[in-house]
């Protein structure tokens, strides 16, 4: 049996290779997990094509069975893809985040979907398919284990691709609820954790020196976090890994994340507003102690890339040069700007669609770089221009420089990934190749909700 897994581009990586060079991009998790699960049993021939690194010639593609992943900014291409291979027999697996939070969005694609995680339904499709019975769709159990996997495959991706292959998972999913994000409303709010032998069983295994976690939240369990933090320690690695901004009201904690070799942390840091913070139930950050917090993980020798989004409904015109500014003088490291995108299934994406605000259902724009929803405060036209103005303030000369010689923490990384994002800043434009909301009108013609073009025809070029 052949099986081919397949990662489908977003629009962004479609034409430019994406917001960095294809080389500056992290081999993801999910293809090489799920090509570990295949049954030995099936003696299968396992390929994985990553779309965002890689050309795909859809009318050539030969196999007997091919799985696609999906996140909401590539599940256009993503379908056509599915549909393509399907008009040649192919029987084609949806499965990720996009399928797991609107199901019935990709049914109609797909001979079969995943629901959830597939370490159990994955390998169980794949033995139903070659006994001649796959089911339309197949759901995760709520007692779901990640104990005793098989480690990622990352010998079957082409490793010159990306930047770095030594990236691991730890846990999954996230205790909070923040209400733009996908996590739990996709996988719930009981995080899912590897035993820490496995984790580290694996790091041995594949061995690096410097490795990242793509864990949403690595520290949803405290205890958890702590006791693979302690197990790091004799690893000597380098880490960089996302938590929330409580790790740091938490100093034993903190402290271990240093010894362990923590060298770089995302925070979603994401307004300085506590209004907005409240309304979208992320009230545990507090704005008042952002500096010191970035002063606190300077003091540690941690990196920290900071995520700002824009468009919340506490937010008004002023709030772009307000949190550029802020950054800039609390000299985040790396800071970065996204544009509110209501997740389809997320319980913002609920609450705009019942005030009748959605915009598009295009979910080629829903890529946290494009306006698609009609903000409160604002035009979606000023949302726009203002976030392109936050980055082009933050990685303007000028303002580099003071967050050089603010920051204590000047490596190289600080300046290749600094440069990267200053290259991005100032090419906005050519990496937003949709007409949408820049040839749009808003203010003269609000799309009514039942006027909502469908996801294909605003097609990004
Ligand atoms: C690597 C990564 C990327 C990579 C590649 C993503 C891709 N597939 O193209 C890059 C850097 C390009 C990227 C970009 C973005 N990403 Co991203 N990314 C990740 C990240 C950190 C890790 C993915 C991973 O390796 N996971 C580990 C694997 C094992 O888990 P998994 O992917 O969920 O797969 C499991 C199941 O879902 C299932 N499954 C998944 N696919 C399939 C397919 C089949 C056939 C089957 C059977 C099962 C199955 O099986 C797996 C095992 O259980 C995730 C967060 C995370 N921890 O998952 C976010 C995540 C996928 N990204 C997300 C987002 C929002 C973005 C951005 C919009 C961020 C931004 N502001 O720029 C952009 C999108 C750009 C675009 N064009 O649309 C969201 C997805 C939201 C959504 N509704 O789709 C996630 C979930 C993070 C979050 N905040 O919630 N991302
Ligand atoms: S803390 Fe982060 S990962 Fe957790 S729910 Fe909020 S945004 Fe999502």
């Amino acid at each position: 049996m052949r099986i081919v897994l397949l990662s489908p581009k977003g629009p962004l990586y479609r034409h430019r290779g994406g917001i960095f060079k294809q080389n500056l991009r992290y081999a993801p998790l999910t293809l090489t997990t799920l090509a570990a699960l295949v049954p030995p049993e099936l003696d299968a021939l396992v390929d994985i094509i990553d779309e965002g690194v890689e050309e795909l010639d859809v009318d050539r593609l030969e196999a007997d069975i091919v799985g696609i992943t999906i996140i909401t900014g590539n599940a256009v291409r993503a379908y056509e893809v599915a549909d393509r291979l399907r008009a040649r027999k192919i029987p084609v697996v949806l499965g990720g985040p996009h399928v797991t939070l609107v199901p019935d969005d990709a049914q109609p694609h797909a001979d079969a979907i995943v629901v959830g995680y597939a370490e159990d339904t994955w390998p169980a499709l794949l033995r139903d398919f070659a006994a001649g019975r796959i089911q339309p769709r197949y759901d995760q159990s709520p007692d779901l284990s990640l104990a005793g996997r098989p480690f990622p495959l990352r010998d079957k991706i082409k490793r010159h691709r990306y930047i770095t292959t030594h990236v691991f998972e730890a846990t999954r999913s996230c205790i909070h609820t923040c209400d733009f994000c996908v996590a739990p409303v996709a996988w719930g709010t009981r995080p899912y954790l590897k035993p820490v032998e496995d984790v580290v069983a694996d790091i041995r295994q594949h061995w690096g020196r410097k490795i990242m976690f793509v864990d949403l939240n690595m520290i949803s369990d405290r205890e958890y976090a702590a006791r693979l933090f302690e197990a790091l320690i004799p690893l000597k690695v380098e880490w960089f890994g996302l938590t929330t901004t409580l790790l740091v009201h938490d100093r034993p904690l903190l402290d271990l994340a240093a010894r362990s070799g923590c060298s770089g942390l995302l925070m979603g840091f994401e307004t300085i507003s506590p209004d907005n913070l409240k309304l979208a139930r992320k009230g545990f950050n507090t704005p008042d102690e952002y500096r010191e917090l970035v002063a606190l993980l300077h003091h540690y020798r941690i990196t920290l890339m900071a995520c700002f989004t824009f468009g919340l409904d506490h937010d008004t015109p002023d709030v772009f040069m307000q949190t550029a500014r802020f950054a800039v003088e609390a000299c985040i490291d790396l800071p970065r700007y996204a544009i509110v995108t209501p997740f389809p299934g997320t319980l913002l994406y609920r609450r705009l669609e019942s005030e009748g605000r959605l915009l598009t259902r295009n979910w080629e724009l829903y890529d946290a770089q494009h306006v698609v929803f009609q903000p409160r405060l604002m035009t979606p036209q000023q949302l726009y221009e203002g976030h392109e103005k936050a980055w082009k303030y933050t990685y303007s000369a000028a303002s580099l420089a003071q967050r050089f010689l603010g920051s204590r923490i000047q490596v190289p990384v600080w300046w290749i990934a600094n440069l990267g994002y200053r290259f991005y800043a100032h090419h906005l434009h050519d990496f937003y190749n949709c007409d949408w909301i820049i040839g749009h009108s808003p203010e003269t013609s609000r799309p009514t909700p039942a006027a909502l073009p469908d996801t294909q025809e605003q097609r990004c070029h």
